[in-house]
């Protein structure tokens, strides 16, 4: 499998034994069912013929059951009650709006796959649809239509309110098929099957790493301060760091350094989130250059400070008032072929809260903790952050190392990552057919090196 040049690319794709089908980014199984009528030959293009006889059926099983289904006026549900059902023993339930839908039926069906299905199992539609625009089409709704069951009781048609003595109710809403390692602060992946379905991880699924609460900013009164030497500093809104600078764009995986941890402890435990293999995701970042910014704080591209540093501060605090903080060489900073962004913009959109709003650091290629969210100052130093998460964390030891004989001050920050490398589909322990296998999962390397070979 050939992967793309340059800095930190995730590989989405499949492989298959004997190599004769070549990884394929995107590649994905999303089809709608089609009309009722005069659509199975498309659907047998589309989807194999044993899913269509499969769909034909389901049809003529719905149309018997179709006078012992429920009709108007509805039964009532509360969405703890539409909870229950997440699994075919239990049936599957999914609410779209105010109606309720037993779709345990269509589960098999799926042409995106029973597996995609089966994350909304027990709430609401919505969020999944809306990631998947072949939802949108109307025939898609109509089919949804016969497994209506019931309908949310009135009451619960607004997400239960906010606890504000929580210093984490202010963060912002997250998209249910994440898989939450921790709550507050908020850490977590997508599942490995949704990280493969694009190449691009959308925005409500990319991993999230908070050490803090969100911090909610005014983007209309936000300055980022940019300290150069000597003394000067540029203090900069939002709209100017947008209108001083060429938006320069850059597609660039973050992976934090536990990904993979839980693995790691079943050979030895290992301190820290339980991360399975989605701590890691690819977004199309466009912001300004760290470099040209830096340039018009007066910093100057010379050798004198080659062994510098840039610090930056986040706008998240811990209850003393200590920010997030991290740093990266200078040298890093300055070169034109790394592409380090003060980012405000992710696949397009602006930069969600979870993500940095309005302004994150991205250093493609560096192990994601430097990457700094919702980015308060830039500062040149001949020495590293002071930050504990610059001394005290994110370094890497030898096997013989443990908490006991720990010397964080002797042991080099971690900055460019090695070769990373899973397999999202088939799961572990997950029963497959026997034959030819279609085999899913992703390839990066840090520091701009590529993969050569999987
Ligand atoms: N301000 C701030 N920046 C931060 C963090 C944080 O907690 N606060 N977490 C870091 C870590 S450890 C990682 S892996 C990445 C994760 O970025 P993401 O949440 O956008 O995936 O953000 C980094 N930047
Ligand atoms: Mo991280």
């Amino acid at each position: 499998m050939r992967l793309p040049r340059g800095c930190s690319r995730l590989a989405a794709g499949s492989a298959a034994p004997e190599g004769h089908r070549e990884g394929n980014p995107g590649e994905h199984r999303e089809a709608t069912p089609g009309g009722h009528r005069g659509a199975a030959p498309v659907l047998a293009a589309l989807l194999g013929l044993g899913v269509v006889v499969a769909y034909g059926e389901r049809r003529r099983r719905t149309a018997q059951a179709a006078q012992a289904a429920p009709t108007p006026p509805f039964p009532r549900y509360t969405r703890a009650e539409v909870a229950q059902h997440r699994t075919p023993a239990d049936r599957v339930w999914v609410t779209y709006g105010t109606d309720v839908f037993d779709v345990t039926e269509f589960v098999e069906l799926h042409p995106g796959g029973p597996d995609k299905i089966l994350l909304a199992a027990g709430g609401a539609l919505e969020p999944f649809w809306a990631l998947y625009a072949v939802h949108s089409e109307p025939h898609v709704l109509e089919l949804l239509r016969e497994y209506k069951v019931g309908e949310l009781s009135p009451e619960e048609a607004a997400p239960p309110p906010g606890d504000s003595a929580d210093p984490f109710a202010g963060d912002p809403p997250r998209h249910p098929a994440l898989r939450v390692n921790s709550a507050k602060p908020f850490n977590a992946e997508p599942p490995p099957e949704l990280l493969t379905q694009s190449f691009l991880t959308p925005n409500e699924l990319f991993f999230t790493r908070n050490h803090l609460p969100v911090p909610a900013v005014d983007a209309a009164s936000y300055r980022l301060r940019v300290e150069g030497p000597g003394g000067r500093a540029l203090s900069l809104s939002l709209a100017e760091l947008r209108r001083r600078f060429p938006k320069h764009e850059v597609t660039a995986t973050l992976q934090c350094a536990g990904n993979r941890r839980s693995e790691m402890s079943r050979v030895r435990p290992v301190k820290g989130l339980a991360w399975d293999i989605g701590a890691i995701s690819t977004a199309r970042w466009g912001g300004a250059r760290l470099r040209d910014v830096l340039l018009a704080a007066g910093v100057r591209d010379s050798t004198e400070n080659g062994e510098w540093h840039v610090c930056f501060e986040g706008l998240d605090a811990d209850a003393s008032g200590t920010p997030y903080g991290a740093s990266i060489p200078l040298k890093r900073a300055l070169s034109a072929d790394a592409e380090v962004l003060l980012a405000y913009e992710m696949n397009g959109r602006e930069l969600p809260r979870d993500h940095g709003f309005p302004v994150r650091v991205v250093v493609p290629g560096v192990v994601g903790a430097r990457s700094v969210k919702w980015l308060r100052s830039v500062a040149v130093s001949p020495e590293e952050s002071p930050s504990h998460w610059q001394q005290n964390d994110y370094k890497g030891f030898c096997p013989s190392v443990d908490w006991d004989s720990v010397d964080f001050g002797a042991a080099p920050a971690i900055q460019e990552l090695p070769v990373q490398s899973a397999i999202t589909e088939p799961r572990p322990g997950a029963a497959v057919p026997a034959g030819e296998l279609t085999v899913k999962g992703y390839a990066w390397s840090g520091g701009g090196r590529e993969v050569v070979r999987v």
